[in-house]
Parts: C-alpha cells; structure tokens; sequence
C-alpha cells in the first residue's frame, strides 16, 4: 500500500543518508521510526526500519563487545511469493516435513541435532511458490545465533511441536522463551503497530507433529493448555502425509498476499504467473509491484473478478481480491 510520509520523515532519512557512523545512524532511524505513520499502509516500512535498528544494535554492541570468535552466517536470497521458516525444539519433524513438501534432501534422523545448517526447498501450491527454510533445533542450551536474523526477516513461521515425546509441548515452549529473550515474537496474529521499534512478531502456526504417536493425543492436549489462543495449531503426521494438503494451503494463508494476474490491453491475462501484493492491497499497489513507473503514471485500471461487473473501470484505490485479473490503463 502506497505511503505519504510527513516532511519531516525526508528530512531524519536524509540526516540517516548523510550519517557516518553506527550510532549517528541508529539515532536518525529511530527519528524516522517515531515519525513514520504505524498503520497497515506502512507495515513494509516499518519491518525495513525495524531490521535496520536492530542490525546497527548488534553492529554497535559487536564494536562494543570487541573482536571475538567468527560465528556463521548464511545467506538465502529471497525467492517466490514469500519465505517461512520452520522453527521448533529437536527431532519434532522440521526435516521431514520439508523434505515432504519440497525437492530439498534435508537429512532426516531419529535423534536431536541432526540439522546444523539452515536449508532451503520451493513449495508448489496451486500457481504460486513459496521458499521454506529447515533451521536447527533451539533448546535450553543450544542456539544458532544466525536464527535470530531468519526469524526476523521472514514472512512468518511454523513451530513445529514432538508429538511423540514427553517433552515435546516444554520444549516448544523454551523455544518462545528464547527467541522472545531475541525480542521474536512467535503470534498468531501480529498487531498492526508497535511501539517497539526493537520488537519482532512474526506470523506463526503452530504444527503438532506425529499424531500417529503412541500417546500423542494426551500431548495435544496439554499443548492446546498451554498455548491458549496465542495461535492457532494444526495436527498433522508428517511421514504418514495425514493433514499435508490442509498444511500446504494454510502455509500460503500465512503469508497473507492475494494474487493477481496481469492483462495487457488486446491481449488475454496471463493466468500462468500471477503477482502478489498484500491482502487489502488495491490497484496502485499491484501497479507498484509490477513496475514502479507504472504506479506513477497510472490514471484508471480495468478489473476482472472484484469488481461490480467483469472488466470495469475502476479507481487507483479499488480494493482487489485474490485473483483478480487487472489492466492498468495509462
Ligand atoms: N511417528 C512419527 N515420526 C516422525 C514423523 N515425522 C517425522 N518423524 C521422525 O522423527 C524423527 C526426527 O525427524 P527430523 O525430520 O529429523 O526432525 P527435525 O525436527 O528436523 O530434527 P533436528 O534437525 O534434530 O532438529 C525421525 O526419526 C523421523 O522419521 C511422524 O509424523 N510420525
Ligand atoms: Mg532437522
């Protein structure tokens, strides 16, 4: 959604520009952060912001810290209509569910710490793709610190809880402790601003894994006890496959974008590669996302699907919905 940012927004990013140092720029950022409008528009701004805060926080405090034992790092470019990462304790089932979902080989065993290294895989659902991304385990005394940066930049998160051990609802639970000790919150819903610039939510389901267990049903229950309505949970046996068809649709549910396909005038839409934008985006944000100098010149906009009838006219603020077909009109 487009943003009209006060003036004196331009004027902390331009002082943010024109700073030289880690804290010189921590301290225009946060200008900026106090003064752009919190609202749904903004929401791509503000998680920009935020991620930038947070790394000149670590910047500063590494400085500060002084030089210390290298600890990897890894970097997955962004692909498809939005990236989810799997969190969760140990041996819950991250591997094996991306292995199911996607191409990727993850290896796959029956005890804890089998993944070191964060990996990712392309899901197909229905004409859309999306990057999933396996990660290790976190527990009481193990932690990855570069899972802190894949939980912050992700669209949202699945939480993957052992439904085959004793211990699988408590281990889930220190895993939000912990990454809440990070400020990522795991929510089923995140709210729409915060005051917090430092503070992450991350759109999350939760997925209780290994229903075919002996004694898991009892495990649900005391998970269901626990999280309460914080999210929303969803059972599944991931090497039985039961429940993958509702878990591949509710993972691009929780991405919340809607598709649109792009027509060009005379010519029929392109139902092949459609474009996402936010859900309650409208038709200036999918100009935008198509090509930004198509944004600017955009005068009207001719709409198939959400409109009154097929192929009307509509203005640049039209609200679309989920496969819509649109012709920009210049
Ligand atoms: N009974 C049962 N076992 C499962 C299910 N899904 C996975 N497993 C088993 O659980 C064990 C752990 O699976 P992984 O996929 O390696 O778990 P993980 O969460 O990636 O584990 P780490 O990488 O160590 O954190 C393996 O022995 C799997 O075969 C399931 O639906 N039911
Ligand atoms: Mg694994």
């Amino acid at each position: 959604m487009a943003v009209n940012q006060p003036p004196q927004y331009h004027d902390a990013e331009a002082e943010y520009k024109k700073a030289r140092t880690p804290e010189d720029k921590l301290v225009a950022l946060k200008k900026m952060w106090v003064i752009l409008p919190k609202h749904k528009a903004s929401e791509k701004v503000q998680v920009i912001l935020k991620s930038k805060i947070s790394e000149l926080n670590d910047e500063i405090e590494t400085i500060k810290a002084g030089p210390k034992k290298a600890t990897a790092s890894y970097k997955i470019p962004r692909q498809g209509a939005g990236t989810i990462v799997f969190l969760g304790g140990p041996n819950g089932g991250k591997s094996s569910l991306l292995r199911k979902l996607t191409k990727a080989t993850p290896e796959v065993a029956p005890y804890p710490f089998t993944t070191r290294e964060p990996i990712p895989g392309m899901m197909d659902w229905e004409d859309v793709r999306l990057q999933l991304i396996d990660l290790p385990p976190i527990t009481a005394d193990f932690y990855e610190p570069y899972v802190t940066d894949f939980a912050r930049t992700a669209d949202a998160a699945v939480l993957i809880v052992d439904l085959g051990d004793d211990d699988g609802p408590f281990a889930v639970e220190t895993v939000l402790e912990r990454l809440a000790g990070r400020k990522i919150h795991l929510v089923g819903t995140p709210p729409e601003s915060s005051d917090d610039p430092t503070l992450f939510h991350v759109r999350t389901l939760m997925v209780a894994n290994k229903v075919d267990a002996e004694g898991a049903s009892d495990r649900l229950d005391i998970l269901r006890e626990m999280i309460g309505d914080k999210m929303p949970i969803l059972p599944i046996a991931a090497e039985k496959g039961e429940g993958m068809d509702e878990f591949r649709t509710r993972l691009f549910q929780l991405l919340g974008v809607i598709r649109i396909y792009g027509k060009q005038p005379g010519k029929q839409a392109d139902m092949k590669s459609p474009f996402t934008i936010p859900d309650g985006g409208n038709v200036l944000d999918f100009a935008e996302v198509v090509h930004s100098d198509l944004a600017e010149g955009l005068k009207a906009a001719k709409v198939w699907g959400s409109a009154q009838f097929d192929g009307q006219t509509v203005k640049r603020d039209h609200v679309l919905r989920d496969k819509d077909v649109v012709e920009l009109t210049m």
